[in-house]
């Protein structure tokens, strides 16, 4: 068991029942030519999560954690992308649409995969999922039962989006949920403070907050600096 300095209050794990799960990197979302950039937003504020999470991914790759990649999109011919969703925003480019990096958010499109600095290695799991929450028409509860996962170490993007939506369907469903704040983007920073803020308040309604160093130092001490 290591324990994590966190807020509310420290955060205790076993790296062997506890998963990372690292949310929507796609190139969708993080390079420029992208969905989100197409949006209007700047995927600069994205870009640097990367280096962090790569860090943490190797520490939990290296303590044997199970770690979970997700994904954000559809199917080619849309049929399960909720008509609301496609209509949402009244814009031109929407999922579906052809962009620089190929179909919007649709399967085995360029833009859907996950950005080289994190690509999943071999026994890594790679859920698709249709929603914001990964838990939403996925068999992500039956991946974490099966391995008695009790715990989740949350990264990823956006912040109050899909990183929100996942923790809270996460905590519903019993998990212990730690985000990490420098592991996490939004294109709204203001958003990215007061989602974290919301998750720790009230003696951690939706889990625990910390930085990735704090995680690191605890799950492999000799390695903490690293990345300072
Ligand atoms: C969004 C996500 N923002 N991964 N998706 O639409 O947060």
């Amino acid at each position: 068991m290591t324990s994590v300095s966190a807020e509310p209050y420290e955060f205790d794990l076993d790296p062997a029942t506890t998963a990372l799960v690292v949310i929507d990197m796609q190139r969708d979302f993080l390079q420029p030519g992208g969905f989100g950039e197409l949006l209007g937003n700047d995927v600069s504020l994205l870009a640097r999560v990367v280096a962090p999470l790569q860090r943490v991914l190797a520490a939990a790759r290296e303590t044997g954690m199970l770690v979970i990649h997700t994904r954000e999109g559809h199917r080619p011919d849309l049929a399960d992308c909720p008509p609301a969703k496609l209509t949402r925003g009244r814009a031109e480019t929407t999922i579906g649409s052809s962009g620089p990096k190929g179909r919007i958010l649709i399967r085995g499109e360029d833009g859907h995969d996950i950005v080289p600095e994190l690509r999943p290695i071999p026994g890594e799991v790679v859920l698709d999922k249709p929603g914001k929450g990964a838990f939403y028409a996925t068999d992500m509860e039956a991946v974490l039962r099966n391995r008695s996962i009790t715990h989740l170490v949350v990264t990823g993007v956006t912040t109050e989006v899909c990183v929100h939506t996942t923790v809270r369907e996460a905590n519903d469903r019993g998990f212990e949920c730690l985000v990490l704040s420098d592991c996490c983007g939004s294109y709204f920073p203001e958003f990215h403070e007061v989602g974290l803020r919301m998750i720790a308040a009230q003696g951690g309604i939706f889990g625990w907050v910390a930085a990735s160093e704090d995680l690191l130092s605890a799950l492999i001490p000799a390695t903490a600096d690293l990345g300072a």
